[in-house]
């Protein structure tokens, strides 16, 4: 009876080996991800917030290169098999210049597809190192994939430029990342610190407030509140397909948050979920438009 006990054990070790090979592609094929990356789906699972219908998960997908569900993104260069790569010259602190790049793929080709999310195919944030001089941008695109925009550095200083899109591959597969990189304003740098955590903002006579105590790993809701300065609260007007844009970026390392109000009607109030990444300092900048006019209220958070 040996020979046949060897016989089924091997049997039983082949089977095995063909079940795990199957279940390895099988895994592979439900990820899906051109990176074979496999925090992606697990990251989408955890993903529990609110996002208009047809719009994009930002820093939801974990494609900043985290383990965790909802990572900061943006600290890369490279992420998802995209690449930006700069091209054009240097900054000049306080002189209009241009920003101009391109998002590679894996085979160094420039992308010219772009999704629309959030009524644009491109955001482009910048903001220096101590988190001061926040702006929001749209660059165009020419033909062969070149990005640019005018863009001025108005304080000498290392500053960060965050490329905000999802990517269309050939085969119709679409990639949300948010890849940064560095830009620098030679001469002497400054920084301000950060200031103190507040719910209340000032900003051209407005007062926005909120209310929410960001978690770490747990999705909590941002309710913001904008009040004229008659202390009325105000109708927010429709601004990037939403009735408002909330970036959120880390001290420290900058990493960048990228949410977005769910569905809901117009009102004087407009909420962001929101996931802290880990414990640490934010600050939030909250784009909203009256009056066709678009403002920026900043918020330093502490979560613990
Ligand atoms: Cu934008």
């Amino acid at each position: 009876m040996g020979p046949d006990r060897a016989t089924l054990r091997l049997a039983l070790v082949v089977g095995g080996l063909v079940l795990a090979v199957l279940l390895g592609f099988g895994l592979g094929r439900a990820n899906g991800r051109p990176t074979g990356r496999t925090t992606a789906t697990a990251a989408t699972a955890a993903g529990d917030h609110t996002h208009a219908p047809g719009t994009g998960a930002h820093q939801h997908d974990g494609t900043g290169g985290d383990s965790s569900g909802d990572a900061a993104t943006g600290l890369s260069v490279s992420s998802g098999g995209y690449t930006l790569v700069r091209s054009g010259g240097e900054f000049v602190a306080g002189r209009a210049g241009e920003l101009r790049f391109q998002i590679r793929d894996a085979q160094r080709r420039p992308v010219t597809r772009f999704a629309v999310v959030h009524d644009k195919p491109m955001h482009l944030v910048v903001v220096r190192r101590d988190l001061t001089g926040f702006q929001h941008l749209h660059p165009t695109m020419a033909a062969d994939g070149t990005w640019s925009i005018p863009l001025t550095l108005p304080q000498p200083g290392v500053w960060r430029a965050y490329t905000d899109f999802t990517a269309v591959a050939d085969d119709g597969r679409q990639t949300p990342a948010t890849l940064g990189v560095d830009l620098v304003a030679p001469g002497e740098y400054a920084p301000r610190p950060l200031p103190a955590p507040a719910s209340r903002a000032a900003v051209d006579g407005f007062t926005v407030d909120y209310e929410g105590t960001p978690q770490v790993d747990a999705a909590v809701p941002l309710r913001f509140t904008v009040r004229d300065p008659a202390g009325r609260p105000v109708a927010l007007e429709r601004y990037l397909d939403a009735y408002g844009h909330l970036v959120a970026l880390r001290e420290g390392d900058l990493g960048y948050l990228h949410v977005h109000p769910g569905p809901g009607p117009a009102a004087d109030t407009v909420t962001f979920w929101l996931t802290a990444p880990g414990p640490g300092n934010y600050r939030m900048y909250l784009d909203f438009q009256v009056a066709g006019v678009v403002r920026t209220a900043e918020f330093t958070l502490t979560v613990r």
